[in-house]
């Protein structure tokens, strides 16, 4: 199957996956229950369910598995976005084209659908069946806690919040997106890796730097598209670090050294790849697939 063949096939079944973890909208609450289909349903790239599955692949995991785990990175990368986009934070009404959360119902629906999410991500990651053994699937839902938590996304997000309008290191820029980004991508390549056969302690090494890599690699990307395409491309708004004097690749070395550092993670992720037999190319050409996005 070629790639975009893959790539539709993936994202269309975590489609599935996911509408059938979502409450219905006939239950009650009836309105934060539609509010959580709107925010989840019908959008996004699904990159993070995209990386369990590729790298599931070389774990040789069951998919039916899989889902559930692209399921679980997904809630809790789609409350991230339902919360960052509240006034408190970014204060953004755009997000997939279509009106954020908080814009379409109202700001405490919006806070309760991130609330309701995260909680769903660990109800699906805990069901029966997501891990060869119950200690296994322990050390999965352990995985994504961290990766949620402070010394994760959300401690991303603390430092990002803290340093709008400051002069960011290179250092301090990549410390800041290793974890508000690059957590959830992590967890959702080694959450893929432990989902199937048992892999060496070395090759989960070489799938942790791949990982790492990818992470920084989209946010380089994510930072080199926010100053240079428009916000129809996105469907969000365009332009916005700029706006808010916030540090990015772009505003520290420019985008011309932000595409070259872009290239050289792209390159570092193959070369963590490189042990790995034809099983690893479906996280090879997503390594490529990122780089070349265009929104
Ligand atoms: C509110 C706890 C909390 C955390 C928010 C990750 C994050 C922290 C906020 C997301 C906002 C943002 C624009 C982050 C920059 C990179 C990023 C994660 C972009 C959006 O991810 P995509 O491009 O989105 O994968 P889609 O819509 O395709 O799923």
């Amino acid at each position: 199957m070629d790639f975009p063949t893959w790539m539709f096939a993936v994202q269309r079944r975590t489609e599935t996956a996911l509408a059938l973890h979502l409450p219905g909208v006939v239950a009650n609450p009836q309105r934060l229950h539609e509010a959580m289909r709107y925010a989840t349903l019908g959008g996004g790239k699904r990159v993070r369910p995209l990386l369990v599955h590729a790298a599931g692949v070389v774990s040789a995991a069951a998919p039916e598995r899989l889902d559930a785990l692209a399921c679980a990175v997904e809630f809790i990368h789609v409350y991230s976005l339902v919360h960052d986009d509240l006034p408190c934070m970014d204060d953004d009404a755009l997000r997939r084209g279509k009106p954020a959360c908080h814009v379409e119902f109202d700001e405490a629906t919006a806070l309760l659908v991130g609330d309701a999410l995260q909680a769903l991500a660990f109800a699906a990651i805990a069901a029966p069946g997501c891990a060869t053994d119950a200690a296994a699937q322990l050390a999965m839902i352990e995985m994504l806690a961290q990766a949620a938590g402070s010394r994760g996304m959300a401690g991303g997000q603390a430092i990002d919040l803290a340093a709008v309008g400051r002069q960011l290191s290179l250092e301090e820029l990549e410390l800041m997106h290793i974890r508000k980004t690059g957590a959830l991508i992590r967890a959702s390549v080694l959450l893929g890796a432990l989902a199937g056969e048992a892999l060496g302690e070395s090759q989960l090494e070489c799938l942790d730097n791949y990982a790492k890599r990818i992470g920084l690699l989209f946010q380089v990307v994510d930072d080199i598209l926010d100053s240079a395409a428009d916000t129809a491309t996105l469907g969000k708004t365009a332009g916005k670090d700029a706006a808010r004097h916030k540090p990015t690749y772009v505003s520290l070395i420019g985008v011309e050294r932000a595409r070259e550092l872009a290239d050289e993670l792209c390159a570092e992720a193959g070369v963590a790849l490189a042990g790995f037999d034809g099983r690893a190319d479906r996280l090879r050409q997503l390594a490529a697939f990122i780089v070349s996005r265009q929104f």
